[in-house]
């Protein structure tokens, strides 16, 4: 688990993951989802279980925005340590004997990639906007809930750019697709960010609440707690625009939280990771292990209770 420390770079990722397929496939299947503007793959990781079909699967994606390095390194955390850990921790297996676990590590390759090169604090795609010159959309402002209302913007040039319609950008259209294509079977959605250490959960584009919002605000309550108990960190959780306030806005529409929600998905959450602010998107390697445990506590905890309810 800790060579994810070592392998970050987008290019890395991509023979991270091939060697993953290579190494375990009797337990990871790689599928092709469409890829970025700049044209890059978007590979998602498939793990499964040695058992005949499953009825359940859930998905998680991470790096929807760029300079949130220790999202990307949770995803590829998660899955050396399922691969290491099946048929060793209880939880673990108990996920994969019950769900396929669809896992998408970088979802902004483009974004990702130039914060490695260019630009250490961008948050946004990388994709040409029409006359503008500046590029970008915020992948998380582009999906259709509330689309482009208060909390996001129609500027190119500003962080939290909506695009031009929604779904307008590829990498948001391969996400939305495959959701909908595997929709009756994917009961439960997890989004990486950071930071700020926050477990949220529907609605960011209202203030209405989720018709299981007890349900949903139990189990991140729950969540929270241990990993306060375990880990002495702690995480606020919450309904999104009631919990966040996003450079001082507290709506955020256009999220994929909230649209896969609306899909059917009745468990959508989103996970912001380490810190609280105090190195922020710059957070140093030595904090990567606690993070990634936290995170990973609250994913088990959250992916058991949709075993036993679906
Ligand atoms: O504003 C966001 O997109 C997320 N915060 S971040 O600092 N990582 O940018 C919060 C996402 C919560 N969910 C939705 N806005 N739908
Ligand atoms: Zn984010």
């Amino acid at each position: 688990v800790d060579t994810v420390q070592n392998i970050t770079s987008h290019n890395e990722i991509y023979y991270w993951i091939n060697k993953t397929n290579q190494d375990h496939s009797d337990m990871v299947k790689v599928i092709l989802i469409g890829s970025s503007s700049e044209k890059r793959p978007l590979y998602v990781i498939k793990l499964s279980g040695r058992r005949n079909e499953v009825k359940r699967a859930m998905w998680m994606d991470c790096g929807i925005h760029a300079r949130e390095w220790i999202a990307p390194a949770f995803c590829m955390w998660f899955v050396k340590y399922a691969l290491a850990f099946y048929n060793r921790n209880t939880e673990i297996t108990e996920m994969l004997n019950n769900m396929d676990i669809y896992i998408l590590t970088v979802m902004n390759p483009d974004g990702y990639k130039y914060t490695w090169t260019t630009d250490r604090m961008w948050r946004k795609n990388r994709s040409v906007n029409k006359d503008s010159e500046c590029a970008g959309v915020d992948l998380n402002r582009n999906f259709d809930a509330n689309w482009c209302t208060k909390g996001a913007s129609d500027n190119p040039c500003d962080p939290t750019y909506c695009g031009q319609f929604p779904e307008s950008e590829p990498e948001t259209q391969a996400v939305a697709q495959f959701l909908r294509s595997h929709k009756d079977k994917i009961k439960l959605y997890l989004s990486i960010h950071s930071y700020s250490q926050m477990l949220l959960f529907p609605y960011s584009c209202s203030y209405d609440e989720a018709p299981n919002h007890d349900e949903l605000q139990e189990l991140v309550k729950e969540a929270s707690t241990k990993i306060r108990r375990y880990y002495r960190n702690n995480y606020k959780y919450g309904a999104s625009a009631k919990t966040i306030f996003f450079l001082s806005k507290d709506l955020a529409p256009g999220g994929s939280d909230d649209w896969a929600y609306n899909l059917g998905i009745k468990y959508s959450f989103t996970f912001e990771l380490q810190d609280r602010g105090q190195y922020g998107f710059l957070l140093p390697p030595s904090f990567i292990p606690q993070a990634c445990n936290e995170a990973l506590l609250a994913a088990k905890i959250i992916a058991l209770h949709v075993i036993k309810k679906t």
